[in-house]
């Protein structure tokens, strides 16, 4: 079967903010309270997108989320008119306001874990949108990705939506950043790897300093509802000692593509014994591993997880090689740089690096991986699925104006107490629904 990989990836939002939500993403509060430029945002996030499009990848666009949530402040008790809720919330406690109005529901390799439908048991693409417990500032996601996905991928036939897992702790998901899948191709039956930080049941190791936001109870889950078959399902957990040193999703520590695996030396608990279940899953399927180790001693874990090294895309290109897209950050930190040169010229399957500016994203801890969900699609699904969302020339510039038109290119914290913000999200996001053909996704169009 042949298929594509689509990179769906998430629009900053007008409300994009530096406000340090996010315990153990050191991006996250090492920026806080630093002003942000939400219109530079989401244009650089998607002049990726066209970069991506213009060089013939499959690439689709994923829409921001209403925020500030209004919703969640009525349900936590504030009431009255939207300006009344917002003052009410911002004078009972700021950081309720700020966590109801994060534009984290771009990094969309939080969105949700997809199996493609070379690898389930009914042959159906499935769908499962990561309930992301950890952050409150996050657990108001999935509802909205869920309605969003389903618009995007609405034959039932060939999509299997799954709900999010049950909201707590034990279950806690994060979706495909914990997730890579391995295949000879992306229409052959795949290996595909789920990644934890701890398990909620039984012990075992685990950080000690930040929160490990995905359980292997989750992971288990979300394999066995996809109907994936166990001989070619591996979980493995992530080193504790990289959660503690700010790997906070296991896409900050590996990327993988194709039969290549990218990782930090030690990425894993028993990193060897992680490979050899590998190799072996991969082998029955008639395809060969590669493992391509980065040692700590030429790139230090902070220096990687700083530049966000693992966090690029590693993609398919014509020619049968493979092109590895980094933040500009990379460039920056010399061990980084010069172990990438090392790569490309090693003959090896990696034979191309390019360089992008999400500066204003990877304050936030969101690097190019971040910023998108893969979902592997077969020429019926993709025609299937809803067309207006695949990003091609004549999309992009639409996008561009309408980011122009409505998004600010200061914003601190503080402005988001603003009722007129809420309302400029609320015309932009209005708008942007009408081009992406979603239909009422969105609270206030219900
Ligand atoms: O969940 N940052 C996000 C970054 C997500 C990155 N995703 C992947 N690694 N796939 C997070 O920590 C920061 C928000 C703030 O600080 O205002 C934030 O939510």
């Amino acid at each position: 079967m042949t298929a594509v990989e689509a990179n769906f990836d998430g629009l900053a939002g007008p409300t994009h903010n530096h406000a340090g939500l996010s315990w153990g993403n050191v991006a996250s509060t090492g920026n806080a309270r630093r002003l942000s430029d939400p219109r530079a945002a989401a244009r650089q996030g998607l002049a990726k997108m066209r970069l991506l499009a213009a060089r013939g990848h499959v690439q689709g666009v994923l829409p921001p989320h209403e925020r500030p949530h209004l919703p969640t402040l009525r349900a936590l008790g504030f009431a009255g008119g939207d300006a009344a809720v917002l003052e009410a919330a911002w004078r009972a406690d700021p950081n309720l306001v700020l966590a109801c109005s994060s534009a984290a529901a771009m990094w969309t390799a939080n969105a949700a874990t997809v199996s493609p439908s070379a690898d389930t048991a009914d042959g159906r693409l499935h769908l499962t949108p990561a309930n992301l417990v950890a952050m409150p500032h996050r657990a108001i996601e999935a509802e909205v990705t869920a309605r969003v996905l389903r618009a995007l991928f609405p034959d039932e036939r060939r999509f299997a939506h799954h709900p999010p897992l049950p909201a707590h702790a034990a279950f806690g998901d994060e979706g495909a950043a914990n997730h890579t899948r391995l295949a000879a191709g992306h229409g052959a039956p795949g290996v595909e790897v789920f990644v934890y930080g701890r398990r909620a049941f039984g012990g075992g190791p685990a950080p000690a300093r930040y929160p490990a936001r995905q359980t292997r109870e989750a992971s288990a889950a979300v394999a066995r509802r996809h109907g994936l078959d166990p001989a070619r399902t591996v979980f493995a957990q992530q080193a504790p000692a990289l959660v503690d040193a700010g790997a906070f999703h296991n896409d900050v520590v590996a990327v993988g593509n194709g039969t290549v695996l990218l990782h930090q030396e030690d990425a894993f608990v028993d990193t060897p014994a992680v490979l050899a279940e590998l190799r072996q899953a991969l082998a029955a399927t008639g395809a060969e591993l590669t493992a391509i180790a980065v040692p700590a001693a030429r790139v230090p874990v902070e220096t990687a997880i700083r530049s966000y090294l693992f966090n690029s895309q590693l993609l398919d290109r014509a020619d049968g090689g493979m092109l590895l897209l980094l933040p500009v950050e990379c460039r920056e930190e010399p061990a980084v740089a010069a172990w990438v040169d090392e790569l490309l010229a090693s003959g090896g399957p990696v034979r191309e690096a390019l360089h992008v500016d999400l500066r204003q994203s990877m304050r936030n801890g969101g690097g190019p991986a971040c910023l998108r969900l893969r979902v592997v699609l077969t020429e019926a699904e993709r025609a299937a699925a809803s067309q207006a969302a695949f990003l091609d020339d004549g999309l992009a510039t639409a996008l561009e104006g309408w980011i122009d038109r409505h998004y600010r290119d200061r914003l601190a914290p503080e402005d988001l107490r603003d009722p007129r913000l809420l309302d400029e999200s609320r015309t932009a996001l209005d708008e942007l629904s009408g081009l992406l053909r979603l239909g009422p996704v969105y609270d206030f169009q219900r």
